[in-house]
């Protein structure tokens, strides 16, 4: 099993297409508000054209029909509504199955929670298909904030506290997220992918991240191994059957599978596999992970190799 089967694609963002029932809510609103938006910057824009033609005071029911009246309706009706849609993106099922989503400057670490075993994943979050999941929503340093627009509203991730909300992806499909909270200097650069798996392909995925990393089958592959065990990489980074533990940086035990690297920013393959570990400040200004150009090309790319062999 190579995990999931949609991993050649971005995927879109967008709040105009819905492919979950939080988003579903969202875009009913969102469309409720334009179209008022439209024929209220109408109305006014015909009051303002009889006030020019009209020559004569306002009379009192300008002022209270569309100084107050209207004014009063119209932002209640709002109210309501967004009241409504709140409600709805913040339900939370007690009974649905849990996945811990940790924010970091600037990556996302993934806790599937099957059977009250921490399976860990990063910067790529699996969801099964018309199942409704509650995503427990954390951060280990500053505010972040959660969104993917297409399936679920936005959520703050807030030091010290656990917010939570429920989602269900009514599409399989691929979509992307981005932090929506001003988290630092690479905030623009964290956004993450949710894939959205029919019930097989996720049970296969969870039995993926449940069984040991690839092995490292070639010389070349285990020499790439190495690098990541001697040169410090242990330390931040953990892969299953490896090196496991480390929480500072992203999961890799199965790195290769996903479609981007750096969350969400490069085409995950070999080359900015290697560009990234050798340069990490050029690719992503702000990461944490230190650059590591005193490698030798060989060793480097035996690295690369390796971290695009864990699928
Ligand atoms: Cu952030």
């Amino acid at each position: 099993m190579n995990g999931p089967s949609t991993l050649d694609t971005y995927g879109s963002q967008t709040s105009f297409s819905s492919a979950g029932t939080g988003a579903d809510a969202t875009l009913v609103l969102t469309t409720a508000m334009s179209v008022a938006a439209a024929v209220i910057f109408l109305l006014v824009m015909g009051a303002v054209w009889l006030a020019w033609r009209r020559d004569r005071p306002g009379s009192v029911w300008w002022i209270w029909g569309g100084g107050v009246i209207l004014p009063v309706i119209a932002l209640g009706t709002l109210v309501v509504a967004s009241t409504f849609t709140l409600a709805a993106i913040g339900r939370v099922d007690d009974g649905a199955p849990v996945i811990e989503v940790t924010g970091h400057q600037y990556w996302w670490d993934i806790v599937h929670d099957p059977e009250g075993r921490a399976l860990r994943d990063a910067n790529e979050i699996v969801l099964p298909l018309n199942i409704p999941v509650t995503l427990s929503l954390k951060t280990e340093d500053v505010i972040h904030s959660f969104w993917v627009p297409s399936i679920a509203g936005k959520m703050d991730m807030v030091p010290g506290r656990i917010n939570r909300m429920t989602v269900t992806a009514t599409e399989a499909g691929r979509f992307r997220g981005q932090c929506a909270e001003f988290c630092g200097l690479s905030h623009p650069l964290m956004a993450f992918e949710v894939v959205v798996l029919p019930q097989a392909e996720y049970d296969a995925y969870l039995e993926d991240l449940r069984s040991e990393a690839r092995d490292a089958d070639t010389a070349q592959l285990a020499r790439g191994r190495d690098v990541f065990l001697n040169e410090g990489c242990i330390a931040c980074h953990a892969i299953r059957g490896v090196a496991e533990g480390a929480r500072l940086g992203p999961d890799l035990s199965r790195i290769g599978a996903r479609a981007t690297l750096g969350a969400g920013m490069w085409r995950m393959n070999v080359g900015n596999l290697a560009g990234w570990i050798a340069d990490v400040q050029d690719m992503k200004p702000g990461a944490q992970m230190p650059s590591y150009n005193h490698l030798s090309g060989p060793d480097l790319r035996a690295v690369a190799h390796y971290l695009a062999s864990l699928k």
